[in-house]
C-alpha cells in the first residue's frame, strides 16, 4: 500500500483538469463517495443498532432482503438524487427505474447501483460492498421510455465499488486507469491508497462456487479439472482456489494480486444467464477490470459489449489476469 495524503476530492479535482471531466460528474462521484462512508458506517454499527438480519421483504429477483440491503438502498437514493443532471437511478433492490427528470437532456446520467452486494455474508462477519455504474444518455427523451437506460457497458463513462472489509476502500474508474481509495478513520477522508492499479496478466490464482460442480457447463468444468490438477496436469502449474462469496471482495483480491473470478451459466434453478446482473454487477466490475489491463468476458462475448434487453437481465461472467481469460474463452469456443 502506498499512503499518500491525496483526497478523494483533490484527486477528482486533478482527473478533471487532465481529462476534462465533467464538473457534474465530480459532484456525483463525490454523492457516491458519500453514500459508501454512510453505508460503511451503518455496516459497523449493525449488530448494535439490530440491523442486521433479514426484513420481511423479498427484493425484485425474489430474494430476502437484508435490513442493510434496504438502508443501503435508501442511502444511495437519496444522495445521488441531489446532482441536477441524474435523470434515472437503476438499483438492484427496486423494480422499477427511478427515474428523476420529467424531461431528460442528452448527456444527463443514469447511475446503476448494487447498494449492498453479498449482504448473506453480513450476518457471518465478512466483506460486503457496494457496486456503481455511470453512463450518459445520448439524446433527449421522453422519461416514460424505460427502454433508453439500457444501455451497454461499453458506453459507462464511470464505474466502482467500495469494499466494506477490515477497512472500507472505494476504487473508482473515469475511463483514465484504475485509482483506490481507503477510508481514513478520524479525518473521515477517503486518501488515494492505490494509484494507478494493474493486474498481473498471469495468475495461479482462481475463484468458483465449486458447490456447483454437477450444474456447470462443459467449458467451466474442463478448465476447473485443469486447475485442481495442478503441475500434474496440462495447465502444469500448482492452483490456489478462493471463494468468498461476495464478489467486490474478488474483485477488490484480482486488482491488488491477480486471479480470475467466475460465476458461470449453470443447470441449476438460476436461469441460464447464471447469477449476476448486467447492468449493476458485471458491467461496472468488467469496466475497472478492463481498465487495469484485465479482461471480462462471458465465455463468448466480452462483458462490455453485451447489449443490454432488461434492466436485472444476469449474464456469465469470467473475469481478471488477461491470460486466464483468454483460456477459458478457447474452452468455450472448442466446446
Ligand atoms: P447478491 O447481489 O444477492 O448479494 O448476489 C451476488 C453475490 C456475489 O457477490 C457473489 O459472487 C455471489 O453472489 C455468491 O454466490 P453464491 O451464493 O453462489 O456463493
Ligand atoms: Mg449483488
Amino acid at each position: 500500500m502506498n499512503v499518500t495524503q491525496i483526497t478523494f476530492s483533490e484527486f477528482l479535482l486533478s482527473e478533471r483538469s487532465q481529462h476534462k471531466l465533467d464538473k457534474d460528474l465530480i459532484f456525483l462521484l463525490e454523492d457516491i463517495a458519500t453514500s459508501c462512508r454512510i453505508i460503511s458506517h451503518q455496516i459497523r454499527g449493525g449488530a448494535f443498532a439490530g440491523k442486521l438480519g433479514a426484513t420481511k421483504s423479498t427484493n425484485v429477483q425474489g430474494e430476502t432482503q437484508k435490513q442493510l440491503d434496504v438502508i443501503a438502498n435508501e442511502v444511495f437514493v437519496r444522495h445521488c438524487s441531489n446532482c441536477g443532471r441524474v435523470a434515472a437511478l437503476v438499483l438492484e433492490e427496486v423494480d422499477e427505474i427511478y427515474w428523476l427528470k420529467d424531461k431528460p437532456e442528452a448527456g444527463d446520467y443514469l447511475v446503476y447501483f448494487d447498494p449492498l452486494d453479498g449482504s448473506s455474508n453480513l450476518d457471518v462477519n465478512l466483506s460486503v460492498g457496494s457496486i456503481f455504474s455511470i453512463s450518459q444518455l445520448p439524446t433527449a427523451i421522453d422519461a416514460t421510455d424505460d427502454r433508453s437506460i439500457l444501455r451497454a457497458g461499453s458506453e459507462q463513462i464511470s464505474a466502482g465499488y467500495s469494499v466494506y472489509g477490515p477497512s472500507t476502500s472505494l476504487v473508482v474508474t473515469t475511463g483514465n486507469g484504475v485509482n483506490g481509495f481507503t477510508h481514513q478513520q478520524g479525518t473521515g477522508e477517503f486518501r488515494l491508497t492505490f494509484p494507478d492499479m494493474l493486474i498481473p496478466e498471469t495468475t495461479a490464482e482462481f475463484a468458483i462456487n465449486a458447490s456447483r460442480y454437477s450444474l456447470w457447463h462443459p467449458p467451466v468444468r474442463r478448465y476447473f479439472d485443469e486447475c485442481i490438477r495442478g503441475k500434474d496436469g496440462p495447465r502444469n502449474k500448482a492452483f490456489n482456489m478462493r471463494w468468498t462469496a461476495s464478489m467486490v471482495a474478488e474483485v477488490h483480491r484480482i486488482l491488488i494480486r491477480g486471479g480470475v473470478f467466475l460465476y458461470p451459466s449453470d443447470a441449476g434453478n438460476i436461469s441460464s444467464g447464471g447469477k449476476l446482473r448486467l447492468m449493476y454487477e458485471a458491467n461496472p466490475m468488467a469496466f475497472v477490470i478492463e481498465q487495469a489491463g484485465g479482461a471480462a468476458s462471458t465465455g463468448t462475448n466480452r462483458i462490455l459489449d453485451v447489449q443490454p434487453t432488461s434492466h436485472h437481465q444476469r449474464v456469465p461472467v469470467i473475469l481478471g489476469s488477461k491470460e486466464e481469460v483468454t483460456v477459458l474463452d478457447r474452452y468455450h469456443r472448442e466446446s
